[in-house]
């Protein structure tokens, strides 16, 4: 989840200096609402290694949700509560919290957000995701319904997906081809094909903030988490738009996202585009089909390093099983030139995309990505709070995600860290 100001936030990049000084912000994983028997064995596994400051935050989460008098009620104006009828906690992060409402005359779900406003930069990074969510109105892009606005707080009425993440659906699937995974990944394109039209850049695309918008298997796949986005100045759309000026230059230099996700033209601290959502895409593409990370290093340093140098395989499980046209789809994404790289338009084009019946793998790669999922999971929970450094400890009660989630399949530890440049 998009935690707002929980995520660390862009600045003017004036004085930019690429990672001179870089601040990561872990996300915490709570306890889970999505109920699957391979999802809960998961995050049972997890669970016994959590700290007990994490065991002790979870049970305040979940007094909070079953007490709805208490402290986290009053958290809602009465405009808000005269409206709709709290019923659940979420996501939550350290300025912002999700929660799951039902209108009062309607009983129609929602989720909202709720976003703690501090000082002017914080009021002005909501105003920022605000301006993206009222703009946006598309199948695969998350709908705002309506904003209710106090001094402090934002409250963000939006469309409830109730369908849970893309990587707990694999998990949770007793196979996974090819054709599953174009079939999803075709809705994220055409969702980033309608932003970057639009002139929006995501600029924090993973697989945490694609979710699906009911359980069943024809759900439409939904973008979540505009904390990050931002107008692309050079795209025409905001080319003939003068309110977009004063933004212009600092806003496309500025390092922020997830590391691993993160293209190299960002981590060098070159002006980007749209085109850093579709290396995000072409990260994506080789998760889905392997349950491993292209670019993945425990040390931050490194990890940034490889990106850089922009060389990832597809050595190993279930890589020999997985078609031509398939990993032809990452390299075009995985371009390091970003003027090489596809666009989302030609992502749709892409003949893996187009035509998967005929030039997919049949192969059910569901073990493969389990397992490399799980490898990762225990690899990361041997590096968490508790078994790993204080700092990282510190760190996790930064930021904030939806409760359970990505976090239980290992791509949550340091994979859900935002970032900034402090200059
Ligand atoms: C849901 C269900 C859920 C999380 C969300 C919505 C969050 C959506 C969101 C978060 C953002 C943002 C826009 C939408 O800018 O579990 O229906 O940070």
């Amino acid at each position: 989840m998009g935690s707002g100001s929980g995520k660390v936030l862009p600045e003017s990049s004036k004085g930019f200096c690429p990672l001179r000084s870089v601040a990561f912000f872990r996300k915490d994983e709570k306890f889970d609402g999505f109920k699957d028997k391979k999802q809960t064995f998961l995050w049972s596994w997890r669970r016994d290694q959590r700290t007990s400051e994490e065991v002790k935050e979870s049970v305040r989460v979940e007094e909070s949700v079953k007490n709805p008098n208490g402290k986290f009620r009053a958290k809602f104006d009465p405009r808000v509560t005269a409206r709709y009828d709290i019923k659940a906690l979420i996501g939550r992060g350290s300025f912002s919290r999700v929660v799951r409402v039902e209108h009062r005359c309607t009983r129609q779900p929602f989720a909202i957000k709720l976003l703690e406003v501090k000082g002017r930069e914080g009021h002005n990074t909501c105003q920022a995701e605000l301006g993206v969510l009222r703009r946006v109105n598309h199948a695969n892009v998350i709908h705002l319904v309506e904003v209710f606005e106090t001094a402090h707080r934002v409250y963000l009425v939006l469309e409830l997906a109730t369908g849970g993440e893309l990587l707990e659906r694999v998990v949770a699937r007793g196979s996974f081809r090819e054709r599953d995974a174009t079939r999803a990944l075709m809705m994220v394109a055409n969702g980033l094909c309608y932003l970057h039209t639009l002139g929006v850049i995501h600029r924090d695309l993973k697989p945490e903030n694609l979710l699906y918008y009911h359980p069943g298997q024809d759900s439409r796949l939904i973008i979540t988490d505009f904390g990050l986005a931002c107008w692309d100045n050079q795209s025409p759309a905001k080319r003939s738009d003068s309110s977009c000026n004063e933004t212009k230059d600092w806003a496309l230099r500025t390092l922020c996202g997830t590391p691993e996700y993160l293209a190299p033209e960002m981590v060098a601290g070159r002006p980007y585009n749209s085109a850093v959502d579709l290396w995000a895409l072409g990260v994506i593409t080789y998760i889905l089909l392997s349950g491993s990370l292209p670019f993945d290093h425990t040390s931050r340093p490194r990890l940034l390093r490889a990106i850089l140098r922009g060389n990832y395989s597809f050595h190993g499980n279930p890589w020999n099983s997985v078609s031509t046209q398939a990993k032809s789809f990452i390299d075009r994404l995985l371009t390091f030139n970003p003027e090489d790289r596809m666009t989302a338009e030609e992502a749709l084009r892409h003949p893996w995309l187009v035509s998967t019946a005929a030039c997919s793998s049949n192969k059910n790669l569901h073990r493969s990505i389990s397992r490399n999922l799980q490898q990762r999971a225990s690899r990361a929970s041997s590096r968490r709070p508790g078994s790993g450094s204080a700092q990282s400890s510190r760190l996790a009660m930064r930021s904030g995600t939806r409760l359970g989630s990505a976090s239980r399949l290992g791509l949550g530890n340091k994979s859900q860290c935002s970032l900034k440049v402090t200059t």
